[in-house]
Order: C-alpha cells, then structure tokens, then sequence
C-alpha cells in the first residue's frame, strides 16, 4: 500500500473517519495533510496516540546518523529523560530549532554554551550542534555540511520530541515542503523515507510531550499558547511581593522582592496580569476563564516553591514559556497545571 508524502501513514480509501484516508485513489497525501496544509484545519488529532518508546527502539536498531531536534524556545521538555542509555554509541548531531523566536539580541555563542551545559548534564553526547530557524533557511547549510561530515553515506534519521520542528527542518534541507508540518503536536504519524539527492532521509513521528501545557489545553489554544515570531520579553521591575497571572495557565508569585526584576519569555498573543500577591487569589477566582484565559484542560494546579539561590534564574513551565529572575527575592512559588514540568535553571539568556 501507498504511504503519505506528508505524514507517512499507510493510505485507505475505505474509512473517512481513520488516518490515511484519502477520497482520491491514488493521491499522495492523505487527507488530514491535505487539510493541515491548505487549510490549517485539524480533521484527526494524534496528539497522545504514538508510542514513544516504540520510536526510541525503532531508531535505536538503525544504522544511521540521528539528527536531534529540539525547539530553543522549549528547550527543557525537548530533552528526553534516559536517552543516553536508549541510544547507546549513536551518532547525534543536535539540531536547535526555532532560533528565529529568541531575542535577536541573543547570540549563539551564548545558547551554545547553554546548550552543551544542560547536555553534559543529562549525559547526552553529541557530535554537533547547529542552531536553525525556518526563516531564510538559517543553519541549513551547516546542517548538510555535518551530513556530510558524519552521514559515512548512512541514513539520515531526524527525531524529537513533537512539535519541536523535524519536518520543517527536513523540508528546508530538501529545498521544498514534501513532508507535512503544523502546530499540532503528532504531525507527523509514521517513520517516513525520503530520498533526496541520493541521501535517505527518514522522519520520525514526535516522541510524546507528555508533561507539556501543550497536552494540557485545547488545541484551539494553540495559536495564543505558541510563539510564531521573534518574542518580545517582557520586563517588570519588582517591590515588595509581587505575583503574576499568565492568562489562567499559571502563576507566579515572588515573595520579598529588592531591587529585582522579571523578565516573561512568551507568546505575544497571551497576557501578563500583575498584582500584589495578597491580591492575587482574589483576583484569579474573579477572572479566571474570564480575562484570564485560556485555562488547562485539566484544572488540577500544583505549587512549586523554593528559596531563590542563583544570581539569576529561569522558572520554565513546559510549552508556555518562562519567567527569568534576577536581584533579590525571598521565594518563588509556582502554580501551574499539575501534569506539567516546571524547571528551576541558571538562566538561559
Ligand atoms: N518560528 C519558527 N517556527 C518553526 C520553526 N521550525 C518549525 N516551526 C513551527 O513549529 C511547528 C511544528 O513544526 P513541525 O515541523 O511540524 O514539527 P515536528 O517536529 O515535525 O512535529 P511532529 O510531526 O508533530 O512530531 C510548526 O508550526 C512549524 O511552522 C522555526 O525554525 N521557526
Ligand atoms: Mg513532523
């Protein structure tokens, strides 16, 4: 049977109602990647049906150079817990895409040094890094140029978390869109090979975010959730106890503040709402779902408090985005849906 060009399901003709269903015999892409790229229009969402670690085992048995494939803007939920022990001796050359959405300002010397840092950390060992950004192909020619370099005329197999932009980058090393990208998390559904220019290629569906905001909301809300352009940080000065609403998904609040600062890495589309912490309370059971919104799916939040001990430091909440801390500040308390990650860090800009 057919696979489909974009997502590499197997085609059907038969149910309407199941992926790779197509109206046309022998058409080369299904319909839900015919609606996702014309009309932006999810007709099927696999946003929890792959089995991750089935695509780590399947990876894992091929011979190949793996390019991995981590959003810059979501960096902490594109690292995958164990995958140093799941891809023993591999050969992996990380990709940081999304370049575009950091601050201009930023330069890579300095996400790089970041970068390295968190992989020493969790014991990934790669072979190279390149920062990438679909806008003007940036990176693209130093991505061909590892291939060159590492591929030993092997595959190329391209993995990541979903969403995190492996068949975008594909697409920009082809030099047209042949694979299906979109927002929706769970694009892409099966290993799918491309030859192009005598190299195969082999995208891989996205390894399942599952401690992310982004399973957490309606995907209606992804087009206020996710960043699409440069994000303009926003910056507070702070006194006294301070806490933040980001639209009803989360909250900070930063206790005993001193000559301090906050700093809200996010989509442009959600909003910021300050107050006095003991305001706070008051002020989310009045406005939340209201002007605060959107909500989680699951409305279930949990707090995570700490002392704040670097100089400088980032509180991320997966697929939102995060707030980075600076001067003096007592504590930190973060409210966010219970299923998803928060990570306290040295800060990343
Ligand atoms: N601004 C910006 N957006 C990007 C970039 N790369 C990918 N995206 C966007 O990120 C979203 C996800 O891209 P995909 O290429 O579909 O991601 P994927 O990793 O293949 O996702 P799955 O197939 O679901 O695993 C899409 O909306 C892309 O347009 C980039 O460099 N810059
Ligand atoms: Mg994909």
């Amino acid at each position: 049977m057919a696979v489909c060009k974009g997502c590499g399901v197997t085609l059907q003709s038969t149910d309407p109602n199941a992926i790779g269903y197509t109206p046309k015999e022998g058409s080369e892409y299904c319909q839900r990647c015919f609606r996702l790229m014309h009309y932006d229009d999810l007709t099927v969402s696999m946003r929890t049906g792959i089995d991750p670690d089935q695509i780590i085992e399947q990876i894992a048995k091929m011979d190949a150079l793996i390019i991995y494939v981590v959003d810059l803007f979501d960096f902490e939920a594109g690292m995958i817990p164990g995958l140093a022990r799941k891809l023993p001796d591999k050969d992996i050359l990380m990709v940081c895409a999304k370049r575009d959405i950091l601050p201009d300002t930023l330069n890579h010397e300095k996400v790089a040094r970041f970068v390295f840092a968190r992989l020493k950390e969790l014991n990934i060992k790669v072979k190279g890094l390149v920062l990438t950004s679909k806008l003007h192909s940036e990176g693209i020619d130093d991505v061909k140029e590892a291939i060159r370099m590492l591929g030993h005329g092997r595959p190329v197999v391209v993995m990541g978390r979903a969403n995190s932009g492996k068949s975008t980058l594909l697409n920009n090393l082809f030099g047209q869109n042949i694979l299906t990208s979109s927002r929706f998390p769970g694009t892409t559904l099966e290993m799918n090979q491309i030859v192009v220019d005598g190299i195969t290629y082999i995208d891989t569906p996205g390894i399942e975010i599952e401690n992310s905001l982004l399973m957490d909301v309606n995907e209606s809300d992804l087009k206020t959730i996710l960043p699409y352009k440069t994000i303009k940080p926003q910056i507070f000065q702070l006194h006294g106890d301070q806490s933040f609403a980001v639209a009803g998904l989360a909250r900070l609040d930063l206790m005993e503040c001193d000559h301090a600062a906050c700093v809200w890495y996010l989509s442009d589309k959600l909003q910021v709402h300050r107050s006095k912490v003991q305001a706070a309370d008051e002020l989310w059971r009045k406005h939340y779902g209201e002007l605060f919104s959107p909500v989680p799916l699951e409305e279930n939040f949990r707090v995570s408090t700490i002392r704040k001990n670097l100089s400088k430091m980032d509180i991320v909440i997966d697929g939102l985005g995060w707030a980075s801390v600076s001067g003096q500040i007592s504590t930190i308390s973060v409210r966010a849906p219970k299923s998803v990650n928060v990570t306290f860090r040295k800060a990343m800009l």
